[in-house]
């Protein structure tokens, strides 16, 4: 029988790609988002492909009610959630503090962690009642260091990674595994959200480098995911070749 993975933020970037490369190595999986025409067109590109199950729930990771009603929701063979992936996440605006917009600041704050918390603590009681589970925190490079103008996405991606670790010790003893993932830059949706839609400004990020992409995240996730019972990958720093830390990069 397959494993059920619940994926996070998957109707864009290292979600979707997460889904697609879990259902291609026998995961059944559960795909959620905002977006729900985005979830039924990945239902569809997964099914052509996969012969795993797939099963849609539509909600925001912000309101601790809708993730309750839509993990309740789930049919009693889709319950057994074995690996959780905490992937949706944003940054909003690049500001300096003292202009940081109170809006954008609650968005990331309420996704990247109060969403983390909400979805961990609907899922984590039956992992650790069947002593066996395994939660995914998609943390970053911005988790372990600091930028200019990055100041409470950078902070919310360090309570990720400290989320992760204390995850880790508080479930020790039920045997659930906790990884924190950090990648460096991806090409994803990330940064068109991050400046609000502005595409020009977004795709210069990724100019005259290769980055990585989503596929590239999603096969780490499938190696941490894979690991034998009595291993735990703790944590990963992915950059792209490019790239050393968030300050140093090379341009062709
Ligand atoms: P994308 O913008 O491509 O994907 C973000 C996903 O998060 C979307 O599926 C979006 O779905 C979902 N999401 C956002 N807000 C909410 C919400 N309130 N409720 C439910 N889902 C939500 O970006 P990435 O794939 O790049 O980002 C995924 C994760 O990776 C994030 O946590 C990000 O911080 C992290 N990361 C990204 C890096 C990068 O360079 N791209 C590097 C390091 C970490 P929808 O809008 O449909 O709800
Ligand atoms: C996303 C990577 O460098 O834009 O977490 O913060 S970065």
């Amino acid at each position: 029988m397959n494993k059920i993975a619940l994926i996070t933020g998957a109707t864009s970037g290292i979600g979707r790609a997460t889904a697609k490369k879990l259902a291609q190595h026998n995961f059944d999986v559960i795909i959620t988002g905002r977006r729900k025409e985005l979830l039924e067109d990945l239902k569809q590109e997964i099914q052509s492909q996969s012969s795993g199950r797939v099963y849609i729930l539509t909600f925001d990771v912000r309101d601790n009610e809708a993730v309750n009603q839509a993990i309740d929701s789930l049919p009693d063979d889709w319950q057994n959630i074995e690996v959780l992936v905490n992937n949706a996440g944003l940054a909003v605006g690049l500001n300096h503090i003292h202009e940081g917009v109170i809006d954008d600041w609650e968005r990331m704050i309420d996704t990247n962690i109060k969403g983390l918390l909400y979805m961990t603590r609907k899922i984590s009681p039956r992992m650790i009642e069947k002593k066996h589970g395994h939660i995914i925190n998609i943390g970053s490079t911005a988790g372990r260091e600091v930028y200019e103008k990055g100041n409470v996405y950078c902070s919310t991606k360090h309570a990720a990674i400290a989320l992760t670790q204390a995850m880790r010790i508080d479930m020790l003893e039920h045997k659930v595994k906790v990884t924190a993932i950090n990648p460096g830059m991806v090409e994803t949706e990330f940064s068109v959200v991050r400046f609000k839609g502005d595409k020009e400004k977004a795709d210069k990020v990724y100019q005259g480098f290769t980055p990585l992409y989503g596929e590239d995240i999603a096969d780490a996730i499938l190696y941490v995911v894979t690991r034998p019972e009595h291993v735990c990958i703790n944590d990963m720093i992915i950059t792209a070749t490019a790239q050393a830390n968030s300050f140093y990069k090379v341009t062709e």
